[in-house]
């Protein structure tokens, strides 16, 4: 290894949309999650965030970082603070172990975050922002030999849980795991992106207003109050997280669109059951929801299968997956049927994880 510091890096990473929804924490301050959840990486040419850090002793204020080129205050602890620290306490101890290495870990940093989406356009930039966070980071302080992937994971999740799935590419478990330290919550790879290369996500932006409950607190509202999110924990998510790897597995969209629509169902049925309730989808979201249904009991009639498959966020936007060659047909039938509403009509394929090209 190089004993020259490298004080400076970039990385980028990309948004992913959980097709098995991880909605509550047993830990809020490690940020473990009461279930497993799995999603997909979408490629970074329209959704991504970007992030530089450079260490340098001459930055007397201390550790700083602009997002979209406003300055956040990092505070002695908090999310960002804690993304940081463990980044450094790591190269810290290389340090340490290997006395040619650089002694970097000590000096401030300056890092800046650029989304190249609206952070306002309702889509999530907290999963995109903590991974490019700690995989910058990672560059920086030359962690790569010392730490894999899943290891980044467990510090990003600390950042934003969905975030540890953004260290990889295609589809991606994040495993609760058990142990009170978290040490086993973190995110590995079900499948990368070449083993199912035709399916696609369209990503309709129904509103790009803020949303109403954020997650963080509308999810623990949902723990403390819900009766059904316990259901889901023991009873549905277990059996549809098998179901769903078998699905990718074995590219069976058909099985793959019924698992994702009931678990943004049963998400979206939890946030209701949550005292007081919360709402996330909207009329132009439960039409869309009709729409997909009929297209596809259609298709079923025709012997085809299910084409398309929706799912919603802690928001009204819908992201539909479906295969290629399926996607200029969907995108006629919601422009048909949503006039006047200005869809995003980009394609998302499947990306790499955070860091990759
Ligand atoms: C998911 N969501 O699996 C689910 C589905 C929203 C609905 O992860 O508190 O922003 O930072 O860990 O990761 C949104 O929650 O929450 C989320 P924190 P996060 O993608």
């Amino acid at each position: 290894m190089s004993s020259q510091p490298i004080i400076t890096a970039t990385c980028s990473a990309p948004v992913n949309i959980a097709v098995i929804k991880y909605w509550g924490k047993r830990d809020t301050k490690l940020i473990l999650p009461t279930n497993d959840s799995l999603s997909v990486t979408l490629d970074q040419d329209h959704l991504r965030s970007v992030t530089t850090a450079r260490a340098d002793i001459s930055f007397q204020k201390g550790d700083r970082l602009w997002l979209n080129g406003v300055e956040e205050e990092i505070g002695t602890e908090g999310r960002l603070r804690t993304c940081i620290e463990e980044c450094r306490k790591v190269r810290k101890g290389m340090e340490a172990k290997d006395g040619s290495l650089a002694k970097i870990s000590g000096l401030p940093l300056h890092i800046c975050s650029e989304n190249n989406f609206p952070t306002a356009a309702g889509l999530a930039s907290s999963a995109s922002g903590f991974a490019a966070l700690v995989a910058t980071l990672a560059a920086l302080y030359g962690l790569k030999p010392t730490l894999n992937s899943s290891d980044l994971s467990k510090f990003a999740r600390q950042g934003s849980g969905s975030a540890c799935r953004s260290l990889f590419g295609g589809f991606v478990a994040w495993q609760s795991g058990t142990e009170a330290s978290g040490d086993d919550s973190l995110a590995i790879e079900v499948a990368p992106r070449e083993h199912w290369p035709t399916l696609q996500a369209l990503i309709c932006v129904v509103s790009d207003a803020k949303k109403g409950t954020p997650s963080t607190a509308g999810m623990q509202r949902t723990v403390a109050t819900s009766p059904l999110l316990q259901h889901r924990i023991k009873d549905v998510v277990p059996a549809r997280m098998e179901a769903m790897r078998k699905a990718i597995k074995d590219h069976d969209f058909d099985s793959f669109a019924d698992l994702t629509m009931a678990d943004s169902n049963n998400f979206h049925a939890c946030a209701l059951d949550t005292a007081p309730p919360i709402f996330y989808m909207n009329d132009v979201s439960r039409a869309i929801v009709q729409l997909v249904e009929e297209f596809n009991r259609a298709s079923v009639a025709e012997g085809k299968g299910k084409r398309i498959a929706y799912t919603y966020d802690a928001g009204p936007n819908a992201v539909l997956y479906a295969e290629e060659k399926e996607m200029k047909t969907i995108l006629a039938v919601i422009r048909h049927y949503f006039p006047n509403t200005d869809f995003d009509d980009t394609f998302n394929l499947l990306g790499a994880g955070a860091n990759a090209s």
